[in-house]
């Protein structure tokens, strides 16, 4: 009986790991995200999750990345862990944040080790002002960087920067996400600040420079601003063939008299029209960014994020950072914090995964 069981058991594991999708692959870890959706769920996922929280943040080398605001609430890690990439392109040691690249890059192979996924953003600095990524002064800053442009070589110097972080990976797969929200005009990639043709080709020259440089396991996601119709969405879309992932940053803000309302309604309204869209060009639908800086609504987890997701095949959805030095900016529940119990409810809910 107990040799049945056993051999059972080895059976059923051999079973598994035939079907289990290879997560080791950027085909294994597509794979993988399209099976979450496709089982009615998605994998919950939360910026800068290892590397501090509200209040506090890992102090020095060799730290084991087990801290985490989302566990310390709900006791399992967040399935995804965004990292942002800004300050790579100048050589820097620390990024936008203040978080050493080595730290982020050790936090990124603790999490693919614990079966987490991994998603870098990028906010470089203006290379024609060297402002931030948030400077807006300039118009020409696109065309610059391509063919014939002063910042040509500067460019490739920038992207050779990230492909050597990207490659100290250790080949896990990573969801990259570069030039977001670009049919706002916020950043210098932004809808006003290039045309749709340099858009383009700054998308498909990053990918084209990233794959002749030899980053292995790259999975692109293509991640416009919410509030925008497909037409909009589709008018600067690099092309299937550099881009696996159909994602959307959408947050609520005070902006508008009724947050939730609007939250919900925009959301389900975008997702709508991209859903059939993700299935018909055969990539994965995510919710790449989103949130509500300072949850000011306790229930904001069940009624607003899940209210606007559950109905569709959305695959994951990244909640932005607990800054651990500005109080008030944190999208993510940690103890004492006044969704906490709301956050709760939505771990426990069958649509959501989380990382034990
Ligand atoms: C923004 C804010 C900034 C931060 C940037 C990149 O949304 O959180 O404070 O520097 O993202 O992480």
């Amino acid at each position: 009986m107990q040799y049945k069981t056993t051999l059972l058991a080895a059976a059923l594991l051999c079973l598994w790991n035939c079907h289990a999708p290879k997560q080791d692959t950027a085909a294994g870890l597509i794979e993988r995200l399209s099976a979450t959706a496709r089982s009615g769920q998605f994998l919950y996922g939360h910026q800068d999750d290892l590397v501090y929280g509200h209040s506090w943040k890992v102090e020095a080398d060799g730290d084991e990345y087990t801290r985490s605001d989302v566990r310390s609430v709900c006791g399992a890690y967040p399935a995804v862990v965004g990292f942002d990439l800004g300050g790579i392109e100048l050589g820097a040691e620390k990024n936008l944040d203040g978080v050493p690249f080595a730290w982020i890059r050790e936090a990124a192979l603790a999490h693919h080790a614990r079966g987490g996924v991994v998603t870098f953003s990028w906010h470089p600095r203006n290379p024609v002002t060297g402002g931030d990524a948030w400077d807006v002064s300039d118009t020409t800053v696109v065309r610059s960087l391509l063919e014939g442009g002063a910042c040509r070589e500067q460019f490739h110097q920038w992207l050779g920067r990230a492909a050597a972080f990207l490659k100290s990976l250790d080949g896990i797969p990573v969801v990259l996400r570069p030039w977001h929200e670009h049919m706002g005009s916020w950043f210098w990639w932004g809808r006003k600040l290039c045309s749709r043709e340099e858009y383009v080709a700054l998308f498909r020259e990053t990918c084209a420079f990233m794959q002749e440089a030899g980053v292995q396991n790259l999975v692109w996601a293509y991640s416009p601003n919410s509030d925008v119709t497909q037409p909009e969405y589709m008018d600067r879309y690099p092309g299937d063939d550099c881009v696996d992932i159909l994602g959307l940053d959408h947050y609520e803000g005070t902006y508008v008299p009724e947050p939730d309302t609007y939250y919900v309604e925009v959301l389900r309204r975008d997702l709508a029209w991209l859903a059939p869209l993700a299935a018909e060009h055969r990539k994965v639908l995510a919710l790449t960014e989103t949130g509500y800086e300072g949850i000011p609504n306790p229930r904001w987890w069940t009624d607003c994020l899940l209210a606007g997701v559950a109905d569709y095949p959305v695959a994951y959805v990244l909640t932005w950072r607990n800054a651990h030095d500005r109080p008030g900016h944190f999208y993510a529940p940690f103890p004492g914090s006044a969704d906490a119990d709301n956050f709760l409810t939505f771990y426990n809910n069958e649509h959501t995964v989380f990382l034990p």
